[in-house]
């Protein structure tokens, strides 16, 4: 007997008709997923074609920009466009926002089409992040409402491909976080519903250690206190580190960096952004039943967002370890 898995697909098919809602997402994710397809392949045959070094350009973040930056850019645009239902993206490759069908639109996407910039001269796993945002349908009225600014906790899903690696995990507003495998046909089949493990066993911290001294006092207190109790692990490219803590459990941080021997280099409001990394990382790890804060305590979801690439100090990961540091921020 041949066997067949659950594709991605039939999974969001599934959970539009049980919740009553229309088609119009299927066709949003959907491009999503033909896009993340289509940065793999790039990807993968990067460091033949030649495709895994900088652009020459240096991004509205000063940093440099990759070539592979501005392909994946260009194809989750092309594949965004197509649908006719996003009104506006905001990428991390581009210092504006873009609006694509303001008019007809449904759906705010915010994207970072390849987080990981290190990790790409090298061929090693990257992320591509996203976060997507209703317009308010309710009666059917579009009105001022409709903003591309919003907190994380208005966010219908948010989701990351590793890339290469096949995998992808997804959540749904008040519906899980799933993973799912990229099977030999490249569909995204299988989902497994993922809940951070409550055994503290094979808990992990993941954060740059070298930065470790730059950060505030408080904080090093903490992660001192705590390293000797956990396993430490780091990618460096967010979606990776992420990815393994969905399923062992432990905190993700990039705390503020203030204490840099160069001050020039010094980051207090963090590293990482807020609508298309923080946000994204955050709303699915409240979806797999932990939790995130930045250095004030404040949940990431709550954040109201002021400007599009706004940055922010992050702290995600098992619900216990959050308690544990908002309550020692809090001392
Ligand atoms: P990028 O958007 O320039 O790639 O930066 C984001 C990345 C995250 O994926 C990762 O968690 C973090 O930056 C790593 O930063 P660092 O190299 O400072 O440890
Ligand atoms: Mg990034």
């Amino acid at each position: 007997m041949l066997q067949f898995e659950q594709t991605f697909r039939n999974f969001l098919l599934r959970h539009q008709e049980k919740h009553n809602r229309t088609y119009h997402f299927l066709i949003l994710m959907d491009a999503i997923v033909t896009a993340a397809k289509r940065i793999e392949l790039y990807y993968r045959t990067g460091a033949l074609k030649g495709h895994l070094g900088v652009a020459g350009s240096i991004n509205v973040h000063g940093e440099n920009v990759m070539q592979m930056d501005e392909f994946a850019h260009q194809i989750v645009l092309h594949y965004l466009t197509q649908t006719e239902r996003v009104i506006q993206v905001v990428s991390e490759e581009s210092e504006d926002i873009i609006d694509l069908n303001k008019n007809g639109g449904r759906y705010f996407v915010y994207f970072d089409p390849l987080d990981g910039s290190s990790n790409v001269a090298h061929g090693l796993p990257v992320g591509f992040m996203f976060g997507i945002s209703k317009r308010n349908l309710d009666g059917n009225i579009q009105g001022p409402e409709d903003f591309h600014l919003r907190a994380g906790r208005e966010y219908i899903a948010a989701g990351m491909f590793v890339i290469p690696t096949g995998m992808f995990t997804m959540a749904l507003r008040d519906a899980g976080c799933w993973r799912f495998h990229s099977d030999e046909t490249a569909t995204y089949v299988k989902p497994v519903r993922m809940v951070l493990p409550e055994s503290t066993k094979k808990w992990e911290l993941s954060f740059n250690a070298g930065n470790i001294n730059t950060f505030s006092e408080k904080i090093q207190t903490w992660i001192k206190e705590k390293i000797p109790q956990y396993n430490f692990r780091y990618i460096g490219a967010l979606a990776g580190d992420f990815h393994r803590l969905l399923a062992n459990g432990g905190i993700f941080m990039y705390p503020a960096i203030v204490n840099h021997p160069n001050p020039k280099e010094n980051r207090p409001q963090g590293k990482l952004r807020l609508l298309y990394e923080a946000n994204v990382v955050a709303f699915m790890c409240k979806e797999a039943g932990g939790d995130a804060i930045d250095e004030t305590g404040t949940r990431i979801l709550d954040i109201q967002p002021q400007k599009h690439h706004q940055r922010t100090t992050l702290y995600v990961g098992s619900k216990p370890l959050i308690e544990d540091l908002a309550k020692f921020l809090k001392s």
